[in-house]
This record gives structure tokens, C-alpha cells and sequence, in this order.
């Protein structure tokens, strides 16, 4: 099985600032699937959006078809130990993370002034000034208006804070002492759960989210756990940039 993984530059020793290529990466790495990882400097692909695999040579976007098809063709079924209900639970968390926590993160980084600021020095720093100072912007408004489109953007940034601690609180409360998502091993949730949560509390850009995260000590210990298991030890493979 060949797999490459095109994901964005990231910062040195950070697996990646978008979660949803470090979701993929994770999911490989509880799955000890081989890959190797390609970055881009733009999202590209069928979608417009990264991450995008290359499973023997099928070219496939968005991170849920890409676990999809990646558990199909290894045989490798995180959740095979998962009854009816706990994949009801599963799912619902995963949207949860996927589809509203992540939006709060996407505020904090590219509305909120001071995430801003870091954003444009960790992510667009690599880019060269002139360049920069006409993507910039246009980035940034792209990025407001899908906020408004999905419409936690329109509210005001307490608002966000608060939803994003009930998210967070709910995520705890479910985890609570064990140590993966659904109990002893980890399932295909804890690809989503750790890469948005670490990236909230972990990354090399900081927001308000952080001190939601560490009000929890059960989710700090969880992403020292994972991180420890998916990407402490072995370093990850070296990236290639296209040519
Ligand atoms: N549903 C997609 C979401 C991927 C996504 O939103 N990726 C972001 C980075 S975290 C992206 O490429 N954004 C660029 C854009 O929207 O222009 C998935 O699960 O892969």
C-alpha cells in the first residue's frame, strides 16, 4: 500500500497547525500505517482544501473519505470493537469536533487580533513580504466569511470562548479517566479528538482556547498521552515539497 499525504507546512516540531491533517496523520500513526508526507504552501486538491492522500494512486479529499478509504484498503478498523451505540457516541463527538470546535479555533487564529498576528508569522511568515502582504488579507476575509457562512462567527468573541468550553466540557466529562475516547484502545475518534484538541492547547500558535484545554487536566493528560504514543518516539517521516 502506497500513501503520501499532502498536508501544509507546518512549524519545526509540530505535527501540524491544521487539525484536520493532523487528524489524518494521527489516525495513520495509531493505525501503524507507512506514508510519507508532501507539503503544499496552498490548499489545492479536488476540494480546494487540504489534506488530500494519494492512496495507491487515488487522489482523495477531505479527512473522513481519506480514513475511510485508507482503513479499507490497509484492513485496519480502529472502531471494529465498537457496538451500535458507541458509534452513535463516536460520531456525534466527532462532528462535535469536526464541524463546531474547529470553528472556534479558525476565529481565534485568523479574527481575533492577536491570533492573528502569530498566524502571520508562523504560517505566512515562509512567504515572501510582498507576496505576503497581498494574501494575507485576501486570506483573512475568505477566512471571516466562512465564519459568517457557518455562523458562529457572527457572534461576539465570549460568545465563541463560551461555546467552545461547553464543547470542551462535554468532551471531558465523556473522556473522563480513560485513557482513549471509547475506553482502553484507541478508536478512529481519538485521530479527530486529539489532533483538534492538541491544537488548541499545544500548537505554536496560542489563543484563549489554550486555558480551556488546561482547565481540564484529563484532556492535558490525554494529548501528553497520544502525543507520547503517535508522534513522541519515532520522529515523523521527512517532507518533500512538490516540485
Ligand atoms: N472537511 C474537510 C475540511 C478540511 C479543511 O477545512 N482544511 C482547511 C485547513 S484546516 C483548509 O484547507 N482550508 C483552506 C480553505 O478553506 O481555503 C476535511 O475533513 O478534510
Amino acid at each position: 500500500m502506497n500513501v503520501e499525504l499532502q498536508q501544509f507546512h507546518t512549524p519545526r516540531g509540530w505535527p501540524n497547525l491544521s487539525p484536520f491533517c493532523m487528524k489524518v496523520e494521527t489516525w495513520l500513526r495509531l493505525a501503524g500505517v507507512d506514508y510519507r508526507v508532501v507539503t503544499q504552501p496552498l490548499p489545492n486538491g479536488p476540494m480546494g482544501k487540504l489534506p488530500v492522500a494519494i492512496i495507491d494512486g487515488e487522489k482523495i479529499a477531505d479527512s473522513h473519505s481519506i480514513i475511510a478509504r485508507l482503513s479499507a484498503v490497509s484492513g485496519v478498523d480502529l472502531d471494529a470493537g465498537l457496538d451500535a451505540r458507541q458509534r452513535a457516541a463516536a460520531r456525534a463527538f466527532e462532528r462535535l469536533i469536526n464541524e463546531h470546535l474547529y470553528w472556534a479555533l479558525v476565529y481565534f487564529r485568523w479574527i481575533d487580533d492577536a491570533g492573528w498576528a502569530q498566524m502571520q508569522s508562523v504560517v505566512l511568515g515562509r512567504m515572501p513580504l510582498p507576496l505576503r502582504l497581498v494574501v494575507a488579507p485576501v486570506a483573512r476575509r475568505g477566512v471571516r466569511a466562512q465564519l459568517k457562512g457557518h455562523g458562529l462567527g457572527r457572534h461576539p468573541p465570549q460568545e465563541i470562548l463560551r461555546r467552545a468550553a461547553q464543547d470542551l466540557q462535554a468532551l471531558a466529562d465523556w473522556l473522563g479517566d480513560q485513557p482513549y475516547f471509547m475506553g482502553d484502545d484507541a478508536t478512529s475518534l481519538d485521530a479527530s479528538a486529539y489532533a483538534f484538541i492538541a491544537n488548541l492547547y499545544d500548537a505554536p500558535v496560542e489563543t484563549p482556547l489554550k486555558a480551556l484545554v488546561a482547565a481540564h487536566p484529563n484532556l492535558v493528560a490525554y494529548c501528553a498521552r497520544l502525543q507520547q504514543r503517535c508522534f513522541g518516539r519515532d520522529p515523523r517521516p521527512p517532507a518533500t515539497s512538490p516540485t
